[in-house]
């Protein structure tokens, strides 16, 4: 049995949770994180020294980092579909998805935080001022990728899509002023339809 730990309305948890679906594996997932705390407990960090989520654990083999789990599902049960099987499409994928974990990810963090989590008298403007127009530098640049490209490392969906698929939904969905990115908003739009999207994607921001 394949165990997700992790409350739905995280970002990294929602990352594993798609992609888990879009292989069609069966998975029981598990609220922790959050108001449902559970992250502290010796036996978690055991799994998780970071005492965050997502944790994976597939039949006895644990594993975190969002991005390294995905990877994971990927070549464990989606070879030549989220796992592209050729090493340079596999290349373009990967580094997308590091850009995710170094650009667009931690960009976009200041400004969700302080316009969702952070009460409005508590803000400061130029976090969000500056995090905005970061966000919308990245955007553009992943505009750019996409001109001519169905999908982030291609042709075909892969597990990059997944990734950068859940930031773009991010920044998309937060009040704030944007660039016109047609090409982002064509590409997201068709993930947003994949059925193994529903619930992940275009949710509230919490
Ligand atoms: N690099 C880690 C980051 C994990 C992370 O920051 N998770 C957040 C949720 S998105 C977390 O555990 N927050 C504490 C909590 O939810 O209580 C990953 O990609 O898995």
């Amino acid at each position: 049995m394949i165990k997700i730990w992790g409350r739905i309305t995280s970002i990294n948890v929602r990352k594993v949770v798609w992609a888990a679906r879009e292989l069609g594996l069966e998975f029981d997932r598990i609220d922790v994180g959050g108001a449902f705390g559970g992250l502290d407990t010796p036996e978690y960090i055991g799994m998780n020294p970071n005492s965050k989520i997502p944790t994976l654990d597939d039949n006895g083999y644990i594993l975190s980092e969002s991005n390294a789990i995905v990877r994971y599902l990927s070549a464990q049960y989606g070879s030549g579909s989220l796992w592209p099987e050729d090493t340079r499409k596999r290349g373009e994928a990967d580094r997308w998805m590091d850009w995710q974990a170094t650009e667009f990810g931690p960009a976009s963090t200041p400004v969700f935080w302080q316009l969702i989590r952070t009460p409005e008298d508590k803000r400061d403007p130029k976090v969000i001022t500056d995090s905005t127009a970061a966000c919308a530098r990245l955007g553009r640049i992943l505009d750019h990728a996409l001109e001519g490209r169905k999908h982030i490392a291609g042709d075909t969906f892969t597990m990059a899509d997944i990734i950068v698929g859940c930031v773009a939904d991010r920044w998309l969905n937060l009040p704030i002023d944007r660039p016109d990115t047609p090409n982002v908003r064509r590409w997201f739009d068709t993930l947003a339809a994949r059925p193994a999207a529903q619930g992940i994607l275009n949710q509230p921001l919490v």
